[in-house]
């Protein structure tokens, strides 16, 4: 499973970093154990049997014309080479394979030796691997995916089979809606470290007036025979500028704990709230190795970092002592052909569409996106409620239990560090109907109060009144379709059952309210006046009536934010509620704007100027 460091791999004095994106050689079998008895992972792929190209990153399931690719239930193989040069033979050197994700689990060989397993998708892993390469030479690397999901997989499902005229056929089912998209979704890189490493670092900043405190722990890793090692770090502006630095030395390997203090500090604000927002420091590390006659330099890494507080009360939430309120959406990780794989134009288009619209946030919902996406939220001063895999939470085991809390573990690891993480979300829509859910979510939020100082919250389908997680939550969020699953077409519902459930959850709670989804199915190009479920005016009209329900609730200060499910319509497993999938978006799969984008536009961009 996943090392205790998960730092991004950067490249620097010290650090050489290599991609293995590209296109692999890709087989699917429908016997998910045969890869393994015939041992594909012992030989070239290619030469255990026909291949097709299949790019990395992306999802598997849109790339070729494969009715039985794109429903694939099991384990599918992906298998390349690649050189390793001689240069990085070296005893003070240690190589490593990372991958950004891999959708569900993964079995890692290198030239026929296993070398990582790690099971939930969407969260990054690494493995030491210099003793098992060739230097100077090609190498192979093999990754067996199986994307099945199970009662105690993150997130849930089960394998059920259906008769026919051909016998029985195993088929996924889940209860969540988007697509179970698979394969390796994320770069996957080499890279270099030294063998005395920087192996982790963690991020605390606070602020006391115009100062800036930036409290921060270093740990290493590697043995190393010097007498010393010392942590020299600095704090480097947008500029590039060094402005602060402090240092110490014979640090142990658990870390050097610090802080670094900056007078008139530039703050990192949301997008919007200031002239600058999304302003990043650079936390340069440098650990060195001493002796009685010589000082060397081992290991150099660079994590941007932003300076902010984040605080709340049973009414608000404060960023830098103000407070905010969020104005943005539900997401997903989803375009044409690549699914969920990364895809760096897209990335950069969500973005500009994400502040042309004058949104300042977004859920990660219903997973963990790429480290690339978070970079863009951590720069543009976009505020993001990270999200863990746990879809419609049911069968509330032990096992189940330990995997959930293993997701955040991972998930906190990765993102500690990112000003734009403002709250972690725990679960989406679980079902808290039920009282085991109560001990299950005490256990899990608990977890993350250990591991991390940020506000905890969760997407809630369940009434108030029925409901055992909340109590454990620091902010209340909500998803509900008023006139959409209940009382289609009946706008009329939707102001005052918004209105009344958003008091009934302050008042049971005593605790700041978001809601965290809500929206219509909206087909682009259908117009029907009056408005009629699944046009554009519908999809208007629903949000207006929710705006104005939010009016009221913001004069009464516990409601900190609405969020529309979704920001662009996304693939979804067939069903018949489903339009060649969700349709919910204010923009299409292809990110083009239905009618309702420049309604949502005018609003934000209103309330930007009001708040
Ligand atoms: C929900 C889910 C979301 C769905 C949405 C819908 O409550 O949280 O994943 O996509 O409803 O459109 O049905």
């Amino acid at each position: 499973q996943a090392q205790s460091g998960i730092l991004y791999p950067r490249d620097s004095e010290t650090r050489q970093v290599k991609s293995l994106d590209g296109i692999w050689r890709f087989r699917s079998s429908n016997d998910s154990a045969q890869g393994f008895k015939e041992t594909w992972f012992a030989e070239r792929l290619s030469k255990s049997g026909p291949t097709i190209p299949m790019p990395v990153p992306s999802s598997y399931n849109d790339i070729t014309e494969e009715k039985a690719l794109r429903e694939h239930v099991g384990v599918v193989w992906y298998d390349r080479t690649f050189f390793v040069p001689q240069s990085w033979k070296d005893e003070h050197l240690r190589v490593w394979i990372r991958f950004g994700s891999v959708h569900y689990l993964a079995h890692v060989w290198i030239n026929g030796k296993p070398v990582v397993y790690h099971e939930i998708g969407h969260l990054p892993f690494q493995q030491d691997i210099t003793e098992v390469l060739n230097y100077g030479t090609e190498n192979r690397i093999t990754v067996a995916v199986d994307n099945t999901l199970t009662a105690t997989t993150v997130p849930q499902g089960s394998l059920d089979d259906i008769q026919t005229i051909n016998g029985a056929k195993t088929v996924q089912r889940y209860t969540f809606d988007f697509f179970n998209y698979a394969g390796i979704h994320r770069s996957v890189h080499l890279f270099t470290t030294p063998d005395l490493y920087i192996e982790d670092v963690t991020v605390y900043t606070d602020i006391i007036g115009s100062k800036g405190i930036v409290y921060f722990n270093v740990s290493y890793s590697g043995t190393k025979d010097r007498s010393s090692v010392n942590c020299w770090v600095d704090l480097v502006d947008a500029d590039g500028a060094s402005i602060a630095s402090t240092s110490k030395d014979g640090i142990e390997p658990s870390g050097f704990i610090g802080k670094i203090e900056i007078p008139n500090a530039k703050l990192w604000w949301p997008y919007m709230m200031n002239p600058q927002p999304g302003y990043l420091y650079t936390l340069q590390i440098r650990i060195s190795t001493s002796t009685q006659w010589s000082y060397n330099v081992e290991d150099i890494y660079r994590q941007p970092i932003g300076i902010r507080t984040i605080h709340w009360t049973n009414s608000s939430l404060l960023i830098n002592n103000k407070p905010v309120y969020l104005r943005g959406f539900g997401r997903h990780e989803d375009s044409d052909i690549r699914g969920k794989g990364l895809d760096l134009p897209l990335v950069a288009k969500d973005y500009n569409l994400l502040k042309w619209i004058g949104a300042n946030a977004y859920r990660t919902s219903h997973y963990p996106y790429a480290e690339e996406i978070m970079d863009f939220a951590d720069e543009q001063g976009i505020m993001i409620i990270d999200e863990c895999p746990s879809v419609d939470t049911d069968k509330f085991s032990s096992v189940l239990l330990k995997k959930h809390k293993d997701s955040l573990t991972e998930l906190i690891q990765r993102d500690k560090n990112r000003p734009s993480v403002i709250m972690w979300s725990v679960a989406n829509e679980p079902r808290t109907q039920y009282p085991a859910s109560s001990d299950y979510f005490r256990s899990v939020v608990n977890h993350v109060k250990n591991l991390d100082y940020r506000p905890v919250t969760s997407a809630i389908a369940q009434a108030p009144g029925y409901e055992y997680a909340g109590q454990f939550m620091d902010i209340i969020g909500f998803n509900r379709y008023n006139a959409w699953y209940t009382e289609p077409g009946k706008t009329e519902v939707i102001q005052l059952n918004i209105e009344s459930e958003a008091e009934q959850w302050h008042k049971k709670h005593n605790k700041p309210v978001i809601i965290m989804e809500y929206g219509a199915d909206t087909m682009p190009g259908l117009h029907l006046m009056p408005e009629y479920i699944w046009s554009e005016e519908y999809q208007i009209e629903l949000l207006s009536e929710h705006f104005k329900a939010f009016d009221i609730l913001r004069n009464k200060s516990f409601f900190i934010g609405e969020m529309i499910w979704n920001f662009a319509d996304f693939k979804t497993d067939q069903s018949t509620t489903r339009v060649g999938g969700n349709k919910k978006g204010i923009f299409t799969r292809n990110r083009q704007p239905k009618s309702a984008a420049r309604h949502v536009r005018k609003r934000y961009m209103q309330l930007a100027q009001e708040l």
